[in-house]
């Protein structure tokens, strides 16, 4: 017999898939803006920081194969998440929106992350990277940690990936009696998830899939489950870093992404794939994580813990070896993918992210397309970013980090050119920039509100009536 829940299913699919065929066709006249469609693959490490990577400085792990992918393409050394923790930069990174534009900067009981059985997600109408790639004929994967509700309704099947393989949330949230699943599009194969194997495993997943699909454009999403806690790297690598076990699992991490790029020359389509590297958040800064220079950690707005290490490589339309220190994020990548695949952004809606293929390409005079990069945590705007200066709003009694009320600060402006580890406050000497960056943040408040005041133009997560907890139910 066939479950209200399947038909309803069914039906929002449905709902989903005519969205698509009347909102996107009509925005994909635009030409291309490459010859032919690049294959896109975006590989997103959970709470990786700024100090992580050789090419970044660290002289702890070692990342061969990522390092020369930034020798092979552009490094960006001031690029962000959206947020600083999990699901809103992950909701961030889809839509190209802002989290609270979405309403997943908290989750139902207001806490900073999705947890499994949760009655909310990403709404199925919101437009995903997948879903504008699909209308253009790719092949879309997601392999790894989704972390955008768990609920069928919500998983990568149902916004616009045809296969999912992975931890469809924290790696850490085991739920007695339910074990950690691991999940091959709706259902849960294994549980609990054999840890050690993960990253080899995911990589093989998206090289099988690569394979499989070398003559279409394909999207591979990458999200991996390491150098999130608890970590865990495979026996080939296990105890052979400097950095302890996070060195060993960041060390599997460039190994991974070097069989990519190996897999993609052996085929032939490296020249028609950007390779993206990225992570959601900073790091931790414990368990051997950094983010030198950076202030503060995953979790807060400081720089550390919102601009993470982000690598593209496109042989032949990025060039090799450039850096860029324009302000650009996570939140660019829909607009940007939309318009080398040859669709538009959906012209129905509000999407914060610009085209930063002008940054990407080094166009001659290519600036950021950002007048101003907002810093939520949660439901709060605490900080602005326009050009080189970052204001940190001054926050009363309820400013928190983690849900966790923190004590009054004063409002604060620093120049990050000057000052990266924002420690040196001018606000005083530049009265007319804090005046300026207060106006940008007011407008952001009524556009997307801040704390308990909604703005004009939020629009509504995904709620189901009943949460499904039990994925292990169809093993
Ligand atoms: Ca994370
Ligand atoms: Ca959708």
């Amino acid at each position: 017999m066939i479950s209200p829940a399947t038909i309803r299913r069914a039906f929002l699919k449905a709902i989903a898939l005519c969205m698509m065929a009347i909102v996107i066709p009509a925005f994909t006249t635009a030409k291309a803006q490459s010859a032919g469609k690049p294959n896109v693959i975006i590989i997103f490490i959970d709470d990786m920081g700024y100090g992580d990577l050789g090419c970044y400085g660290s002289e702890k792990n070692r990342t061969p194969q990522i390092d020369r992918m930034a020798a092979e393409g552009m490094r960006f050394t001031d690029f962000y998440v959206a947020c600083s923790v999990c699901t809103p930069s992950r909701a961030a990174l889809m839509t190209g929106c802002y989290p609270r534009r979405v309403n997943l900067h908290v989750d139902e009981k207001n806490l900073c992350v999705l947890f499994p059985g949760a009655r909310k997600g990403l709404n199925p109408t919101e437009i995903t990277i997948a879903e504008v790639l699909k209308s253009q004929g790719y092949a879309t994967a997601c392999i790894g940690k989704w972390h955008l509700g768990d609920h069928p309704d919500f998983l990568p099947t149902s916004q616009g990936f045809d296969y999912y393989y992975g931890i469809p949330y924290s790696n850490d949230m085991h739920r007695k009696p339910i074990p950690l699943p691991l999940v091959r599009n709706e259902k849960a194969i294994e549980a609990p998830v054999h840890q050690p194997t993960i990253t080899k495993r995911y990589t093989e997943e998206a090289i099988r899939f690569i394979r499989k699909n070398k003559e279409k454009p394909f999207f591979v999403y990458l999200p991996h489950a390491m150098v999130h806690l608890p970590l865990h790297a495979s026996k080939d690598f296990k105890g052979k870093s400097a950095n302890g076990i996070y060195g060993d699992a960041t060390e599997e991490i460039d190994w991974s992404t070097g069989e990519i790029i190996k897999t993609l020359k052996e085929l032939g389509i490296d020249d028609n794939t950007l390779v993206v590297f990225t992570s959601d958040n900073g790091s931790t800064g414990r368990h051997g994580g950094s983010n030198v220079p950076l202030r503060g950690n995953k979790g807060r707005t400081d720089e550390g813990g919102m601009r993470v290490p982000c690598i593209m490589r496109y042989p032949g339309r990025i060039p090799a070896n450039k850096v860029c220190a324009d302000v650009s994020g996570t939140i660019d990548f829909l607009p940007t993918i939309a318009a080398l695949s040859g669709a538009r952004i959906p012209g129905d809606r509000i999407i914060d992210g610009k085209n930063i293929w002008p940054l990407m390409s080094a166009a001659p005079g290519a600036k950021s397309p950002h007048e101003a990069f907002y810093y939520y945590q949660m439901d709060q705007l605490q900080c602005v970013r326009s050009g080189k200066w970052k204001l940190h709003l001054p926050m009363d009694s309820k400013k928190r980090n983690w849900g966790k009320p923190e004590g009054k600060t004063p409002v604060q402006l620093f120049d990050l050119e000057e000052n990266i580890a924002e420690d040196k406050d001018l606000s005083r000497q530049h009265p007319e920039v804090v005046d300026r960056l207060m106006k940008l943040a007011d407008k952001m408040r009524q556009d997307i509100g801040d704390l308990d005041k909604a703005g004009a133009n939020q629009r509504p997560a995904g709620w189901v009536e009943k949460a499904q907890p039990r994925l292990l139910e169809k093993m």
